[in-house]
């Protein structure tokens, strides 16, 4: 069937067979063909709609998604490979949208496709960025940024005829909607609606990712996030913000008014979940919709409140939006005296500064709007909640514990097994059933097989052969060559001061130097890291130096490189992590504890059989209590102590530094070794910035890192109490299944049939 409708669109587009057809050929008639099998299917219709409204949606690559959740997946790749042709190559002809940052923009789209899955009527909303996120690029051990596009001719966007007009200071500007499809497995579908504008200009963008930030009509949609670290930046960001939830207010009163509905009781047929903040101005904006439509204010906002819900990712201070009046006038002075009602009913209600919305400094608080005119507030990991509801957001919990609702993140089965590790959900298949793609906790079953060695060696079996194809990968993509019979040992996540790539890069100073005093690992270990850091983070810029510099260091040093590798791989992003994720062994989740809300990279290494190394932080304390102590690595100390250290300001990362085994480390980041391939600028910032500052608490944790990954490595060469735990983590995974996510979603927050 699919040879036949593939073979009929090629003869169709290019006068050629599947043979003939050159690997970009197939990719478009796949492309057309997946999209007229969409066309088929219908969508998830109910007397209630969610708007998932995101100003990231980190979707990755389709083509095989897609292919797998239509059901034609297997078909394909056998039609393709019985006329000498590699779906895996095909693949690599597609562009990624890098439509998101990292963790959150990669839920929402995981989110996406649970939705679709359980067959609920909701879609994404969200802003269809030109270049997305920066493409990453190394020079000189350092990371250089460039632009990086998406949209061809030909793609998964459809552009609808659906317009609107959204007010600016002074000006106005159209949109046009464009439409992903969001398949759901072996279900209907839903989608994606990104909107534009018409008068962008893509050649604004000047060398790397310059452009005229003034240029609101010409830039608007250019890029994810523009560098906010100046004021036109950040007056941008307000700009793109209101653009995407003035459009998705408006498609939100339309799509009510063409289904009939009594906007009076908007709340019983919409419900919109503002993924943080970014999304908050879709409060006000309603509310002055509503208000044109003839709705008085005071009713208006009771509609809204009973229509919106907030998610909060994080407690890191700088990522909770605070918006100063002044830019708000500037580009949206509409809203203005929208916002300071809500704020003046907040003021008569409650004598607390700490949730007023507005504050002493003329800034706009949107978490706080968000808590006071939405229906629901959730975190995403049992302890973030928890120390949303008793520290962070304490004074909103004691008015609202209602309000109040923990909704521990999941990942997509579809795409981080199926897809990305074929052969492992085939062999789940052949042991337990085909029950566990759509239910997920059946993966249970696998427990019975933990003491069946035939189970356990072909486990290994399949790591192996990932591990290779890696090996294989980095080969032709980073031109590096590693030991696929080495240990795995990655750490793949956006570059942060909180998540400690730092403090791995002083356990690899420590190998390093065991090392060289001739003391070799029994086996070989590979350290694979994967980061983007903001361009204006400058110490994060600093930590990628270290790594390249430490990279190279080591390659060049015969003796050292037959027992570590660094690996750092250029342009980290969704593909490679679906390359990466499948070989590893150790998974690396050593944030300070307390500062990942949640993680999901954690439970993509745990349902591919990694083990994870890391701090009882975000879903690590859930993945640590689903598997049991012995089947975890767990080390450093507890979000209380972190906090009381916080709050005492006790930390002096000096006191550490002096310790001597501790002050080799640190020291040698300026080390002639060091200086010798990499930038004294750069490297003696670091080394002080860890011992001055060290605002993440690197040194806090880093002996009892250094003893705990010994265990890891020591335990490794007991391969089958490993492959034990292996098949321990894969089974209790089912838990992180966004299905399981969005069901609980569903059943608290969205209530939709
Ligand atoms: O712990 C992750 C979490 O797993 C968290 O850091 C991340 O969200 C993931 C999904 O819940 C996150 N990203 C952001 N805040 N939290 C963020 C903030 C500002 C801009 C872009 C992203």
């Amino acid at each position: 069937m699919v040879e036949k409708k593939l073979a009929e669109i090629l003869e169709k587009r290019y006068e050629k067979t599947i043979k003939e057809a050159s690997n970009e050929e197939i990719y478009l008639a796949l492309l057309e063909l997946t999209k007229k099998s969409i066309k088929n299917k219908g969508t998830n219709k109910g007397d209630k709609k969610l708007y998932y409204i995101s100003a990231e949606f980190l979707i990755g690559k389709l083509l095989s998604n897609n292919l797998i959740n239509l059901g034609l997946y297997d078909d394909v790749k056998k039609t393709l490979a019985e006329n000498g042709k590699d779906l895996t190559e095909i693949e690599e002809i597609e562009l990624e949208p890098s439509l998101g940052n990292g963790g959150l923009g990669r839920l929402a789209a995981c989110f996406l496709d649970s939705i679709a899955t359980l067959g609920l009527n909701g879609d994404g909303v969200g802003l269809n960025y030109h270049f997305g996120l920066f493409k990453q690029v190394f020079k000189d051990n350092k990371q250089d940024t460039e632009k990086n596009p998406w949209i061809t001719k030909e793609s998964w966007l459809n552009k609808t005829d659906i317009k609107f007009t959204v007010p600016f200071a002074g000006f106005n500007v159209t949109s046009t909607l464009y439409d992903i499809d969001v398949t759901g497995y072996n279900q209907a579908c839903n989608k994606l609606r990104l909107f534009d504008i018409d008068t962008i200009d893509e050649t604004l963008v000047e060398d790397g990712i310059n452009f005229d930030k003034e240029d609101i009509k010409k830039n608007l949609t250019l890029f994810l996030y523009p560098d906010d670290s100046d004021d036109a930046g950040r007056i941008l960001r307000i700009y793109q913000q209101y653009f995407m939830v003035s459009n998705a207010a408006q498609l939100i009163l339309m799509e009510a008014e063409e289904n009939g509905y009594d906007l009076h009781k908007l709340n019983e047929h919409v419900v919109i979940q503002i993924n943080d903040t970014h999304p908050s101005m879709v409060i006000p904006e309603l509310i002055r919709l509503l208000g044109i439509k003839g709705i008085p204010m005071k009713e208006a906002i009771d509609i809204v409140s009973k229509t919106c819900a907030y998610t909060n990712h994080t407690i890191l201070a700088e990522a909770l939006e605070k918006w100063p009046i002044d830019f708000l006038q500037k580009a949206v002075p509409q809203l203005l005296p929208i916002i300071r009602e809500l704020d003046n009913q907040v003021r008569l209600k409650y004598d607390d500064e700490r949730v007023y919305i507005i504050d002493d400094e003329k800034r706009v608080h949107m978490a706080n709007m968000d808590i006071h005119y939405g229906f629901s507030v959730n975190g995403v990991a049992a302890l973030h909640t928890e120390i949303l509801e008793k520290v962070e957001l304490k004074p909103f919990y004691d008015i609202y514990p209602e309000k109040f609702n923990n909704k521990t993140n999941g990942i997509t089965f579809r795409r981080w097994l199926l897809h990305c590790n074929n052969e492992l959900a085939n062999y789940i298949t052949e042991l337990i059933g085909e029950d566990y793609k759509t239910n997920a906790d059946k993966l249970q079953d696998l427990g019975k097989f933990v003491n069946d060695k035939a189970v356990l060696n072909k486990l290994a079996e399949i790591k192996q052969h990932n591990k290779t194809a890696l090996k294989k990968y980095i080969k032709e993509t980073e031109g590096i060559d590693i030991d696929d019979h080495s240990i795995f040992d990655i750490q793949i996540k956006r570059l942060h001061e909180y998540k400690r790539q730092q403090m791995n890069v002083l356990y690899i100073i420590n190998k390093y130097l065991e090392i060289k005093d001739g003391k070799y690992p029994t086996t070989p270990i590979t350290m694979i890291f994967g980061a983007k850091a903001a361009p204006a983070y400058i110490i994060a810029q600093d930590i990628i130096h270290a790594i390249l510099c430490l990279q190279q260091i080591i390659d060049n040093d015969p003796v050292v490189s037959k027992y570590l590798k660094v690996v750092m791989v250029e342009n980290y992003n969704v593909t490679k992590a679906s390359k990466l994720i499948p070989a590893c062994d150790v998974s690396e989740q050593i944030s300070l504890a307390s500062k990942e809300a949640s993680g999901t990279g954690n439970m993509k290494f745990m349902l591919n059989g990694a083990l994870t190394l890391g701090t009882e932080d975000g879903a690590n304390v859930e993945i640590h209590q689903l598997v049991g102590d012995g089947n975890i690595y767990i080390f450093g100390e507890s979000s209380e102590q972190v906090i009381e250290h916080y709050e005492k300001a006790d930390y002096v990362s000096k006191e550490y530094y002096e310790k001597e085994n501790i002050k080799e480390l640190v020291d040698f980041l300026v080390s002639d070794e060091m200086l010798a391939v990499g930038d004294e600028e750069n490297l003696t910032r670091l080394w002080k910035e860890l011992i001055n500052k060290d605002w993440f608490m690197t040194l806090l944790d880093i002996e009892d890192y250094i003893k705990t990954k010994e265990q890891v490595f020591k335990d490794y060469e007991d391969r089958e109490a490993w492959n034990k735990k292996v098949l321990v983590n894969i089974s209790k995974a089912g838990f992180f299944s966004s299905d399981r996510t969005i069901a609980e979603y569903n059943r608290d927050i969205w209530k939709l049939k």
